[in-house]
Order: C-alpha cells, then structure tokens, then sequence
C-alpha cells in the first residue's frame, strides 16, 4: 500500500500540530504506523491522499450512519450555506431537532443543544449538580464521557488506548467527587450509592460501553441502575452519544427500556456536523438558564448547518426496516468474522449490539474494563494493519467499535470476510 503522501503530511502536521492529530485516537499510537491522510469519503469507502481506498468501518467514530456525503443531506447542508452559517439566534430548525429527539427519545421531554458530546456531558453533569444540591458522580471505568476534568478518572477511549489512567492538567480536587465502579457490576454500585448515596448527584453511565471496545449491559443492569438511582434521590444520566439513533432510532434506552432522568447525545443528531444535545425530564431541565440558575452557553449552539444535517439524518432513520437491516448485516459480518478466526484458531471474544461491534483478543468473557484490558493488543494492532493493507478501515485501537452504515453493501461485508480470514492466518 502506498502511502508517501500521508507521511509526508505526518512529518508536517506533526510541527504545527501536537501529535499531528487534532484528536489522540486517530493517531494509530498503538497499531503502529502512521495515520492516513483522508481526501474523500462517499458511501461506505474512504479515499486517502495516496489514491488507497477503504471500507470503513469507522465512520467518523459513529455519526455516518448514512455512510459519508449522502446525497441529500449535501443537499441540505448547501441550501442551508445559503442561508447563512450562524445567527447567535433562534431558529425554527433547532424546534424541530428538539421534538423529533423528544419523539424518538421520550425521556428527553426538553432539550438544549451544544456543539460536541463532551460539552453536552459536561453540562447534565453541571445541571445534576444543581438540581440535587450534590456534588458527587459515579461513573463506570472503561468508560468514556469525553475529556472534562471530572470525567477523565480511568476512562475509556484514547486514555485507554494510549494508557493515561490520570491525566495531568486535571486537579485532584476536581476529581475528588468522582468515584468509579466496575462495569456490570451492580453489586459495586450498591456498596458505593449506600455510602456516598447522599453525596451523589447522578450515576453517568454508557448503557451499551462503546469506549473500551463494545461491552453490552448484562441482563438486569439497567434496570437495577435506574431502581438504585431512584431510591436514592441520584439522578441517571445515560451517554447515548454513540449508542443515540445508532442501535435504534430509541437509542439504548428504548432498547432497553429504560428512562434515564437526563440523557446526553452527539455523533449521529449532527449528521457528521458538530452536535451535541442534553435534555431529561422537564422539571430538571428548568434548571437551566435562561429558565433556570445553572448557566451553560454556546455561541454556535444549535447552528443552522448542524441542526439541517441532523433532522435530514433523523428523517431519513425513520425508513421502515433500516435498523434491522443495519442488524442483520452487522450480524453477517460478526459471524464471518467469527468463523474465520475460528478456523484459524485464534481466540477472538466478539460483541455487538446492533451495528456497532467489536471483536477482543481474548478467550473472554468481556463484561467491564479489567476484562477488554485482558485482550492481545498486539495481535489487534497486527490484525488491524493486515485488514488495513487489504482496504478495510478499522479504529486503530482494541478499545473503540466499529460501526456499520445503510451505505455499506453486501460485496463490502463478503470483502471484509475475506480480508479477515487472510488476516487471521499465522497471526
Ligand atoms: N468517542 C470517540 C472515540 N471513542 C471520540 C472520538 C475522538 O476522541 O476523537
């Protein structure tokens, strides 16, 4: 594979830009090699600067779900231009995001819309501190809600990836509130919610991890979170910035069938524009300013191009079968995969909820952090290159999933199959 171009622009960027990267996990730290130059993505593939193209299974870590540059949501996005790119005023267009995020998501009755995941994190945190009068949160280790101070202890994601358990910078006093569980494992949660239930403001949690690789909730899970919170006057916030319109167009909770107090979503509500939204039940969100005394502000909240690109994605989610299309391909591809690596005898333990999924070097099973940390991250990092040189694009880490769009077709499934098994030989 040629890729004199990409490295060329490695060298480059890495003096005007720490890393070279404008985010750690696109680096491929810990797959060895160098990051690829992107020039163009359509459909399921993406094009580098060298003229290689991929398959890809990454998706802008979620939100293609439609594939990249779908043809009318380009559409969208450029009438919108049109119109103008920012007004630091309301428009009709952030009403209509908000009810069909409400329709979709029901626990979400109001919602305020930021510009990132990690901003939409970080304000439910600040509006469960205020609404509680409690300082402390629960979080999960292993998982990732982007990279605010108090949110950093043991987290998933790049921190895992590039293995910074405590990121300097972050002071011990702002985590000082922060305690962490196990993943799955309720019984933790009751022990620390009986002796810190009166400190705690909420219990943050991913209902379906998707930032130590893909950890499915164990049956019961859920549900005891939202029974323990309850009882004990804790708000339940669920990160569905990636599991959001992705695993259904109810997100994890109307998977699961559970009804978090507030909820935070990205990736897919932007259609690959920046996006980040926060909302719950409506006497917790009058907490918030204007409405409320818990101040959070965006100058591009809510910007018109986001918003477009983000309603002209919901619309087109709501096409009848398109998640159990999603599901039946993205379980061809587990099992293909599942097969090859069984046949070449490598021990592979595979998740997947949906059309995200994820396959760890390990006998398994994978349930928290301390067992996806148990998987062969050099076998990964070899497996991800040879899958690579023969045009699938994976996440360059063990600990991210991969995604599926409506964009990708059966001869990209049966092509990465076959990489797989060439891959997986001697590995
Ligand atoms: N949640 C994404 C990774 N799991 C974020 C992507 C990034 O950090 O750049």
């Amino acid at each position: 594979m040629k890729t004199t171009k990409s490295k060329q622009l490695f060298a480059e960027a890495q003096k005007y830009i720490p890393g070279g990267v404008n985010s750690p996990v696109r680096a491929f730290r810990s797959v060895g090699g160098q990051p690829l130059f992107i020039k163009r993505a359509k459909g399921s593939h993406l094009y580098d600067v060298d003229g290689n193209s991929f398959i890809d299974y990454v998706l802008s870590w979620g939100p293609m779900i439609l594939g990249h540059a779908p043809a009318p949501i380009i559409a969208a996005i450029t009438r919108a231009a049109a119109n103008g790119t920012s007004y630091g005023a309301p428009t009709e267009l952030e009403v209509t995001l908000a009810k069909m995020i409400g329709q979709a998501l029901p626990s979400m009755e109001q919602i305020r819309l930021v510009s990132s995941g990690t901003e939409a994190v970080m304000s439910a945190i600040r509006l469960a501190r205020g609404y509680t009068k409690r300082d402390g949160i629960l979080k999960f280790e292993g998982c990732y809600h982007g990279h605010s101070d108090y949110l950093l202890a043991k987290a998933g994601s790049g921190l895992a990836t590039l293995g910074i358990p405590d990121c300097p910078g972050v002071p011990a006093d702002f985590t000082r509130h922060t305690l962490t569980a196990s993943y799955n494992d309720i019984e933790g949660v009751q022990r620390l919610i009986k002796a810190h239930g009166h400190k705690l403001a909420c219990v943050i949690v991913e209902p379906v991890a998707g930032n130590m690789g893909v950890v499915p909730p164990g049956d019961g899970f859920l549900q005891a979170l939202r029974e323990l919170t309850r009882a004990h006057g804790v708000l339940l916030i669920f990160d569905e910035v990636i599991t959001g319109f992705r695993i259904g167009y109810g997100g994890a909770q109307g998977l699961y069938g559970i009804r978090p107090d507030l909820t935070c979503l990205g990736k897919i509500i932007g259609g690959g524009l920046p996006v980040g939204a926060y909302g719950g039940r409506q006497e917790i969100m009058q907490w918030i300013a204007p409405a409320g005394p818990v101040y959070q502000a965006g100058t591009l909240s809510g910007n018109p191009l986001a918003v477009t690109a983000g309603i002209e994605t919901l619309k087109r989610l709501k096409a009848p079968g398109l998640y159990k299309k999603l599901d039946r391909q993205a379980a061809e591809l587990a099992e293909g995969i599942g097969e090859a690596a069984k046949k070449a005898g490598v021990a592979l333990t595979q998740t997947r909820v949906g059309s995200m999924l994820c396959g760890f070097f390990t006998k398994g099973p994978v349930v928290d952090w301390a067992s996806a940390k148990q998987s062969d991250t050099q076998r990964y990092a070899k497996f991800f290159n040879r899958m690579l040189e023969r045009g699938c694009y994976f996440a360059p880490s063990q600990f991210e999933a991969a995604f599926l769009s409506t964009a990708h077709t059966p001869a990209d499934v049966e092509k990465t199959i076959l990489a797989a098994r060439a891959a997986f030989k001697n590995l």
